[in-house]
């Protein structure tokens, strides 16, 4: 890197700069950013985006959701993306709003959760496994977290999770495509058990969301996450994730719209009278929402199955290549596009360091690697992320 593009900028110039000089200054600077054409990015649960959804949402930059007296389609057309979005879950009739991720999603569910069960130091029971949205979540809902152990197939254990529920109980939560293994708690019992409770439950399927429901037609084992279950009260599904559309878009739907009522808030002043607001936000983007409607459209359920069997065919593969290395193994057989890698004989964070200086970039958890093969991974990729995996474990052997 040249001085001059690691000097920092801190003033506002004067006088305004020509734009082709600043496109200039800007690609040089952000030079630094990996790309996720160049293949080395295996850790992200994002994507390039699609370029129809890009094209739709450079268009309709201007539309902003929280004034929906000013844009009264926009807000309509949102409402459509949560149908086609709960018709996806089992639930046409799903309420909800299209969000900035699935750190607010999470957020919202628990907010809503809280303000049904109207308990006071109210208690939410997670498996370990869930995502640190939670955490924040419990945090600035004043909310304690229960954190319950994984059985051996690193799903929440639920005869744990029923003995941890209380007369504090506000929500339980099961992740459908968890953080670290994109493993599916069995959210099945999770219903069985919420519905005997009478306790509200929370499904976090952030990144399972555009997988999990294509399963059965692609010949893997399906599995029960969504509204079909009757105990499920929400779930989050993140378009910004396997969705293929540009960031922010997250989702959070309610079963129905009583739940996402626990949380609106009256804005009394906008131009169409008294309005209610049901997200953290209050500016939000009109864009997302207008090019997540326009890509379920336009890639429909076929082509998003499409995406889905590519993305777990070259799973398999490299877990095959993985399996091939000697003093490598899988964590677990991979449910959804991430897998885990582990090593009995080789500190992992040496193989991370090894991969970082090749320039591969994976996610470094406690005792393993995560993988995510993303729509942006070529079979390309992975074989020469396999050969350098190899190379690595050689040159550590010797
Ligand atoms: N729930 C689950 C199950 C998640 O995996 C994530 C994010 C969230 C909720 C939160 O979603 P937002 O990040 O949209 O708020 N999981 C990814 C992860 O932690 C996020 C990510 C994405 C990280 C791309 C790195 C990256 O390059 O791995």
């Amino acid at each position: 890197m040249s001085s001059e593009t690691a000097r920092r900028t801190s003033d506002i110039p004067e006088q305004g700069l020509p734009q082709n000089a600043i496109i200039n200054e800007l690609e040089a600077k952000l030079q630094r950013d990996l790309t996720y054409s160049s293949g080395k990015i295996l850790c992200s649960m994002c994507t390039n985006p699609h370029s129809f959804a890009k094209q739709i949402y450079r268009k309709y930059l201007e539309k902003n959701l929280g004034d929906p007296s000013l844009f009264p389609a926009s807000i309509e057309l949102e409402q459509e993306t949560i149908s086609m979005l709960g018709s996806l879950l089992s639930n046409p009739k799903a309420s909800g709003s299209i969000v900035s991720g699935g750190t607010e999603a999470n957020i919202i569910a628990l907010w809503a959760a809280r303000n049904l069960a109207k308990k006071e130091r109210g208690e939410v029971i997670v498996p370990v496994s869930a995502h640190h949205s939670f955490d924040k979540a419990s945090d600035l809902l004043n909310l304690k977290l229960i954190k319950v152990k994984l059985n051996r197939r690193f799903q929440m254990d639920v005869k744990v999770a029923e003995k941890a529920i209380t007369s504090k109980t506000v929500a339980i939560v099961g992740v459908a495509g968890s953080t670290g293994l994109g493993v599916v708690d069995s959210i099945r019992e999770l219903s069985e058990i919420a519905s005997a409770h009478n306790i509200y439950l929370h499904v976090d399927a952030a990144f399972g969301g555009f997988v999990l429901p294509f399963l059965k037609e692609l010949g893997y084992k399906p599995l029960d996450f969504d509204f079909r279950l009757p105990g499920v009260c929400s779930i989050t599904i993140d378009p910004h994730k396997m969705g293929l559309a540009p960031i922010p878009a997250g989702g959070i739907l309610f079963r129905d719209a009583k739940m996402s009522e626990a949380i609106s808030m009256k804005v009394p002043y906008l131009t169409g009278g008294e309005m209610k607001q049901s997200t953290l936000l209050g500016t939000r983007s009109g864009a997302s929402a207008v090019a997540v409607w326009a890509l379920l459209r336009h890639l429909g359920r076929a082509g998003y199955a499409a995406v889905v069997k590519r993305c777990l065919g070259l799973t398999w593969k490299l877990v095959e290549g993985i399996q091939r290395i000697d003093g490598l193994d899988i964590v677990t057989k991979p449910t959804l596009n991430v897998v885990g890698i582990k090593s009995e004989r080789i500190d992992v964070r040496v193989i991370f360091q090894e991969l970082r200086k090749r320039g591969w970039a994976v996610s470094l958890f406690l005792d393993y690697l995560r993988v995510v093969i993303m729509p942006h991974t070529e079979p390309s990729h992975i074989k020469r992320f396999l050969e350098d995996l190899q190379r690595i474990l050689e040159n550590l052997r010797t």
